[in-house]
């Protein structure tokens, strides 16, 4: 599973990024900072079952926190984009093509409208962060109508004399972005348009048919960025027009020093929590004590960073994702060399139990015979959706 981290330049992207995965990517307070995608790994946050077994857990890929997990996800931060970047401009479709394999964006955005479209600095308010949301989802809609539209009436009179499926001729165009046969049954659905008639279709057809395929396809969050300057009715301004939306208000940049500032030892400090303390003893520079002092009225007035909330927001909430703990033995909860829910896996929900075996291995997946709930002992068939927080084990025939 891959987030990207998508939006004009010069928003908070790359500072986004860093308070995620607490790598150390260059950001500045100019445009095109970021041009070669940052890739890099973050995690949602999950309860552990371990409670319930009365026994310390033994994490593999996820691990825990004082009886929370830290399931990770990867994220891709990408170059700016200005408006007309589907054709070239700024630094064109770069960015795009570093987001083909993203499944899910968080589109950052300036709360504080101080960023010209190109992503210079400017007068705070002067910029509608409202207008931002629009024209990158334009930019992207637009890519996708390209990709769509390529040679459309040679192809579409193709598939018209042979009788090709329309579905699956529209997904063979679009494979190289991750759009499957699904989503486009699923937007064949909702655009009306004639399937019988292909050539008939318009440009703006076109985009319509791309614009539906990336909301389906590519759920999204906005993440308005830099809230640390602006009042609180910016936020509801925003969310009311760009609803049905999610917006989650974020300061990266605070985020960013607390994180850092735990790592350093020099506070203790829980991403998502409201409050951090100083570690007793630490000695602090003047700059620090200021720079902390702020972060301390932020959190009174805005509650937390916004953050972490905001990737779980489009994780769990938007992207329909949830988590699972696959066991090798049943009672136990643990793998062949008795690590103790070693696991814990992202999956979209009504992911069915032989799905998640061929996540784990193609050969469970192949030899599936059942799968077995770790709490009521039940057998769950192939086709069992699983629930979020579920241990499961999967049975295969050796
Ligand atoms: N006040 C404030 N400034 C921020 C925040 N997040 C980022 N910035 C500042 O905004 C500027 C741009 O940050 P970057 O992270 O480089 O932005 P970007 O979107 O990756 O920019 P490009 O790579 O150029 O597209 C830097 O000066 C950051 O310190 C924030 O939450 N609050
Ligand atoms: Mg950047």
């Amino acid at each position: 599973m891959e987030v990207g981290l998508i939006g004009k330049p010069n928003v908070g992207k790359s500072t986004l990024f860093n308070a995620l995965t607490l790598l150390n990517v260059p950001v500045g307070p100019y445009p095109f900072t970021t041009i070669e995608a940052n890739k890099g790994v973050s995690f949602v946050r999950f309860p552990c079952p371990h409670g319930e077994k009365g026994t310390p857990c033994t994490p593999g890929n996820a691990p825990c926190d004082a009886g929370t997990r830290q399931v990770p996800v990867h994220l891709v931060d990408v170059a700016g984009l200005v408006p007309g970047a589907h054709a070239g401009k700024g630094k064109g479709n770069k960015f795009l093509d570093d987001l083909r394999q993203a499944d899910g964006y968080l589109h950052v955005v300036d709360l504080s409208g101080g960023t010209t479209p190109e992503g210079v600095l400017a007068e705070p308010g002067s910029f509608r962060p409202e207008e931002e949301v629009a024209f990158v989802q334009e930019e992207l809609d637009l890519w996708v109508a390209g990709a769509l539209g390529k040679q459309w009436d040679k192809a579409s009179r193709g598939w018209e004399l042979s009788g090709a499926k329309l579905d699956e001729a529209i997904a063979g165009r679009l494979t190289g972005m991750g759009i499957n046969v699904g989503n486009v049954q699923h937007a064949l659905r909702d655009v009306p348009l004639d399937h019988a008639r292909p050539s008939k279709w318009t440009e703006e057809d076109l985009l319509h048919l791309a614009r539906d395929l990336l909301r389906i396809a590519r759920p999204r969050l906005v993440v308005a960025n830099k809230a640390d300057r602006v009042a609180q009715e910016a936020l509801k301004d925003l969310e009311g027009k760009v609803a049905p939306v999610p917006v989650r208000a974020t300061s990266a940049d605070l985020e960013l020093l607390l994180r850092r500032a735990a790592k350093a030892g020099l506070i203790s400090y829980r991403p998502g929590e409201g409050k951090f303390q100083v570690v007793e003893g630490s000695r602090l520079s003047g700059g620090q004590q200021k720079a902390l002092d702020d972060v301390g009225s932020y959190l009174q007035r805005w509650g937390t960073t916004g953050v972490i909330e905001a990737l779980e927001s489009l994780v769990f909430g938007a992207m329909k994702q949830i988590v699972v703990f696959p066991v090798e033995d049943e009672n136990r909860w643990t793998d062949k060399q008795g690590r103790v829910l070693p696991d814990a896996h992202l999956v979209p929900q009504g992911t069915s139990a032989r799905q998640l075996a061929y996540r784990v291995h193609t050969d469970l997946g192949e030899h599936f015979v059942r799968a077995i709930d770790g709490r009521t002992r039940r057998a769950l068939g192939a086709d069992h959706p699983l629930q979020g927080g579920e241990v499961l084990r999967i049975v295969a025939k050796r």
